[in-house]
């Protein structure tokens, strides 16, 4: 099964950080919420408890370098969990926020991606769930418009490119300790990201599909003299934190999501699995059946054309007209309504040309609809450039009689990804029976 990964968004000093040191220590607990995270390894416990300690001295941790990407596991449990779900892996990457604006505010970077960017971004690509962090002080004041206007830029950009149809995202924002009266003196968060970063509400906000949350990781500062006469803001002894419970809501939320879709294609890849072996046996019974005379066949052959002549003798004498056909083609069931498919998407990362298609990675969403009694249905989804088919994907799956099927194709495998080309699905279903 493929693991969920997090991608942490964010400009520097958005609060990437220390948001993930204080959400990591809040949901390793195990509490009425019925879910935790237990970490993999040491790497993730020594990170995540050096910048803890760093915060309890009343310090914050150094801005992550750029270059530097720290991977970070976890097995999220589900406590009392009675669904296929009870565990799901999870990782999660701290990388630099120097390194995010410069991949997002140049497109020319993501064209001609350089070689240090490349883990950066396919782990970004292979995210299935986004939080993307914003300082709300990045975006308040008349201070530094150019600013402003390039943070927008940067990350409207990052969730441009990072799109996909199956992937959620979240919008946090950090610092509420800070700015929480302001903002609602703007009339709350919503409405301070409609009138500060439009482009952002309009895209991904305004649809309801992406959350945005207010959150404090230390929810108490204090002003500090340090020791070259200036005075800077630090966490007060005893801090706690606020709005990391509904962010790890929501991340649980989508987990099992993931996990419950990956359940559903394993058992759907099982069944197409099981049915191949079931055709394989036919074939060679078959062929078993063709080497001795077909005393079965020639039987069950004589006794339909028997039953055939019964029914036209029938239809004869019960009319008392000659046959036109009709009597008898009443007896031939109507052939069964054809499935039905609608809602298909394509996407992927080639086409916009961006990533160079180094990724080789694109998947297909449909639905499926059976108008007929239920049936085995074969699904069929074709990947395709406009220099026409690329590869295939089959899927069989039992639909119930007026009843919607939602498929999804990965093509994880693609060996010729042409650069800058428009792609799109096209799927085909068929009835097995
Ligand atoms: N008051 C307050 N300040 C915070 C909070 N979180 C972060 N900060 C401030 O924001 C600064 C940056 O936080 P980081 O978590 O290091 O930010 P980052 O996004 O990891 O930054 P890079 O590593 O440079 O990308 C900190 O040094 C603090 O000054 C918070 O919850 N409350
Ligand atoms: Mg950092």
């Amino acid at each position: 099964m493929t693991t969920p990964t997090i991608a942490i968004v964010g400009l520097e000093a958005s609060g990437k950080t220390v948001l993930m040191t204080a959400l990591a220590r809040k949901l390793a607990q195990t509490s009425s919420r019925g879910y935790f995270l237990d970490p993999i390894g040491n790497r993730t416990i020594k990170y995540i408890e050096k910048n803890w300690a760093i915060l309890q001295s009343g310090d914050w941790p150094a801005s992550t370098p750029p270059g530097e990407m720290f991977k970070l596991k976890w097995n999220f449990h589900v406590q009392n969990g009675k669904s296929a779900c009870e565990t799901a892996s999870l990782q999660m990457i701290d990388a630099a926020g120097q390194d995010m604006r410069q991949l997002f505010s140049d497109e020319s970077v993501l064209e001609q991606l350089p070689e240090h960017f490349r883990p950066l971004v396919q782990y970004m690509q292979n995210a299935s769930i986004l939080l993307v962090v914003l300082n709300i002080k990045d975006y308040i004041g008349e201070g530094d418009t150019t600013r402003k206007i390039e943070n927008q830029a940067a990350l409207k950009y990052a969730l441009d490119v990072l799109q996909k149809s199956n992937r959620r995202a979240a919008l946090i924002f950090t610092q509420m300790d800070q700015y929480s009266e302001f903002i609602d003196s703007r009339g709350g968060l919503e409405n301070f990201c409609r009138e500060e970063l439009p482009y952002i509400y309009n895209a991904y906000v305004s649809s309801q599909k992406n959350p945005l949350i207010g959150v404090a990781a230390v929810n108490r500062t204090e002003v500090r003299e340090m020791s070259d006469g200036t005075f800077q803001r630090v966490p007060a002894p005893g801090f706690d934190s606020d709005g990391l419970e509904q962010i790890g809501d929501w991340l649980a939320a989508r987990v099992l999501e993931l996990c419950q879709q990956e359940k559903a294609k394993e058992k759907a890849e099982k069944f197409r699995l099981e049915q191949e072996r079931k055709q394989r046996e036919r074939e060679q019974n078959q062929t078993q059946e063709n080497v001795s005379p077909p005393w079965g066949s020639i039987i069950t052959f004589l006794a339909i054309v028997g039953i055939i002549i019964a029914v036209i003798v029938a239809n004869l004498g019960g009319s008392g007209e000659s046959s036109d056909g009709g009597g008898f083609s009443s007896f031939v069931p109507p052939p069964p309504k054809p499935p039905v498919v609608s809602a298909v998407s394509a996407t992927n990362t080639c086409n916009t040309g961006i990533f160079d298609c180094w990724s080789h990675h694109a998947e297909i969403s449909c639905m499926v609809f059976n108008p007929d009694k239920s049936a085995n249905i074969k699904i069929t989804a074709y990947m395709m450039t406009s220099t026409g088919y690329l590869q295939k994907r089959e899927q069989s799956v039992y639909i119930e009689q007026n009843h919607f099927y939602s498929a999804q194709f990965y093509f994880n495998n693609l060996n010729f990804c042409p650069k800058k080309q428009k792609w799109y699905g096209e799927v085909t279903a068929e009835r097995l029976d």
